[in-house]
């Protein structure tokens, strides 16, 4: 971010007591690979938890890493990108151009936080974390909105199913009636910031989430995504979201 760089640029130059023209080449090029390292690190593409394959069959390595290494990747890009330009607008008070990067930061600054979001949402079916839990707080909030998991999981798959073009659906914590619930929203909207709602799982039903794997037949992939969700992530969102 140019604020942070001239912070640093600032700071640097103080340490070697020159002004930048007369910056040693040495100490200038090293100054210039730092200032752009920060600047590309600003927000960066997430680790995965466990490997591309490790979600077969439910969905593909191939999928995985186009999603993660490709779509997600271009969200983080052009996030950046977008911050680069909000925070040049912003530093000469240009308020059009900065009104006018709105939609680009919802769309690029929705895409890495739900993406990330989703990663951390999803375990290999054969891990411990991929059984709902019984007896515990996730349990009594699924029961008391859905009446079973069962119930939960028609409920939210219909829900998500029937989003028009690309989207996610959510399952959300309300602060305020202390509930949980379900709701669907469109592109890349991101879910607490658009409705105050926290989220604790998304499923991406974007077709590049699952064209590889089912085709068009989104459905499908929609039924098999309750074998490798990660609950336990789930319930630990909602315990820090009802605290
Ligand atoms: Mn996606």
């Amino acid at each position: 971010m140019p604020g942070r760089k001239l912070i640093l640029d600032k700071a640097l130059r103080s340490v070697v007591n020159l002004s930048s023209s007369k910056l040693p080449s040495e100490v200038a090029k090293s100054s210039a690979a730092l200032f752009s390292a920060l600047s590309d690190t600003s927000f960066v593409l997430p680790d995965l938890q466990y490997d591309y394959n490790a979600l077969e069959p439910a969905i593909s390595a191939e999928t995985m890493e186009i999603h993660h290494s490709k779509h997600h990747q271009t969200y983080v890009t052009n996030l950046n990108a977008t911050m680069e330009k909000i925070d040049s607008a912003m530093s000469s008070g240009n308020v059009s151009g900065t009104i006018a990067l709105q939609g680009a930061l919802k769309f690029n600054g929705g895409g890495h936080i739900n993406h990330t979001l989703f990663w951390e949402n999803l375990a290999p079916s054969s891990s411990s974390s991929s059984s709902f839990p019984k007896g515990g707080p996730l349990e009594t909030a699924v029961n008391a909105r859905f009446g079973s998991y069962e119930s939960m999981v028609a409920e939210v798959s219909a829900n998500t199913i029937a989003v028009q073009g690309s989207g996610w659906g959510w399952l959300t914590y309300d602060t305020k009636s202390k509930g949980i619930d379900t709701i669907a929203l469109p592109n890349q909207d991101p879910l607490e910031a658009t409705t105050g709602l926290k989220p604790l799982l998304g499923i991406d039903v974007w077709e590049h989430a699952y064209y590889v794997d089912y085709r068009n037949v989104r459905p499908n992939y929609v039924k098999a995504i309750w074998d490798i969700i990660n609950w336990e992530v789930v319930e630990k969102r909602l315990v820090e979201a009802s605290k």
